[in-house]
């Protein structure tokens, strides 16, 4: 894989950002923070990634990719006949404007899909987030588990 075509859009995303007043028609961008997958349960590929991503424009979660995966999906989550089921979001994930939107356990999630090693608390993992307008992101998620969902981090001390 080259980092050339990725950091040329990056430029191109820059340079089409000009001060030219109204919001409407600059490069969008999308911030992403708090990136962590649970490590791999024992004798099995896939695990799920969490973190939080917050558009500058509306925008959506197209495709994620990652070295340490054959597949990165991204599922929603939810309750049918009182089991929680997973499914994925093939349309991606809408990034509302100035919303911070939260992947979290028993929400929506990135699921890595053939893991190709085993992933334990510690390790690393790159993660590419492609966007239907903003260029491309990498984050580098940290292995671990994440805070319980609807954990405040704020109120949380031991997090982070
Ligand atoms: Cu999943």
């Amino acid at each position: 894989m080259t980092r050339a075509p990725i950091f040329a859009a990056v430029l191109l995303a820059l340079a089409a950002c000009s001060p030219s007043g109204s919001g409407s028609g600059t490069a969008p961008t999308v911030q992403a923070a708090g990136a962590i997958c649970r490590p791999t349960p024992v004798g099995r590929q896939m695990t799920g990634c969490y973190l939080t991503l917050t558009a500058a424009a509306d925008d959506r979660l197209t495709a994620v990719e990652s070295p340490a995966a054959n597949l990165v999906q991204i599922h929603e989550s939810r309750m049918e006949g009182g089991m929680m089921m997973m499914r994925e979001l093939r349309d991606g994930l809408a990034l509302p404007a100035g919303q911070a939107v939260a992947l979290e356990p028993g929400g929506n999630h990135l699921m890595l899909l053939g893991v190709k090693e085993p992933l334990v608390a510690g390790d690393t993992v790159a993660l590419t987030l492609t966007f239907a307008s903003s260029a491309p992101v990498e984050v580098t998620a940290t292995v671990g588990q994440p805070a319980a969902p609807g954990a405040d981090a704020d109120a949380a001390p031991g997090a982070h």
